[in-house]
């Protein structure tokens, strides 16, 4: 077992339907921890940076447009296994495919409007925290 961080958003509609709570319960109830977080409202030009890899896709255009509508929340987490744990937690990207009782299939209601982001690869994590914390922000 490996102890590792992730990097999770609750995105705009989560927010905005007042979901932050509820999701912080399942997160920390999964046994991971948050050792990192913040709110704030992408602009364009952070959404499209931190979104690049999907530039060019049919949905990129909408995906930017639901992004930036509203304040998120972002956070760092860590525990074992947390990259696949979290992936799990989750569920699958469109909520009507989610399983009962994952972020998605509890609190979000379509594409792009899935409730969280959660990082891939380890690689998307270390490029994901370093785009939205510095060192600091992060407790060891
Ligand atoms: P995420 O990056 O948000 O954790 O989601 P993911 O890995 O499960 O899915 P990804 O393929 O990376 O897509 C990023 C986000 O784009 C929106 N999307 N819409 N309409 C569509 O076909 C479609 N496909 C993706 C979703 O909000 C997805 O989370
Ligand atoms: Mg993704």
């Amino acid at each position: 077992m490996v102890r590792e961080r992730t990097f999770s958003i609750i995105k705009p509609d989560a927010v905005k339907q007042a979901h932050i709570g509820a999701i912080y319960h399942q997160i920390e109830s999964a046994g991971l921890r948050i050792v990192a977080a913040k709110m704030l409202h992408l602009s364009k030009a952070q959404a499209e940076g931190f979104y690049g890899e999907h530039e060019g896709k049919p949905f990129y255009d909408a995906l930017i447009e639901f992004m930036t509508q509203g304040p998120i929340m972002v956070q760092v987490l860590e525990g074992e296994n947390a990259i696949e744990v979290y992936r799990n937690l989750m569920g699958a990207t469109d909520p009507s495919q989610a399983e009962a009782g994952t972020l998605r299939a509890n609190y979000g209601s379509g594409m792009p409007a899935n409730a969280t982001h959660g990082s891939d690869s380890a690689e998307a994590v270390s490029r994901e925290i370093a785009f939205f914390f510095s060192d600091d922000e992060i407790i060891g």
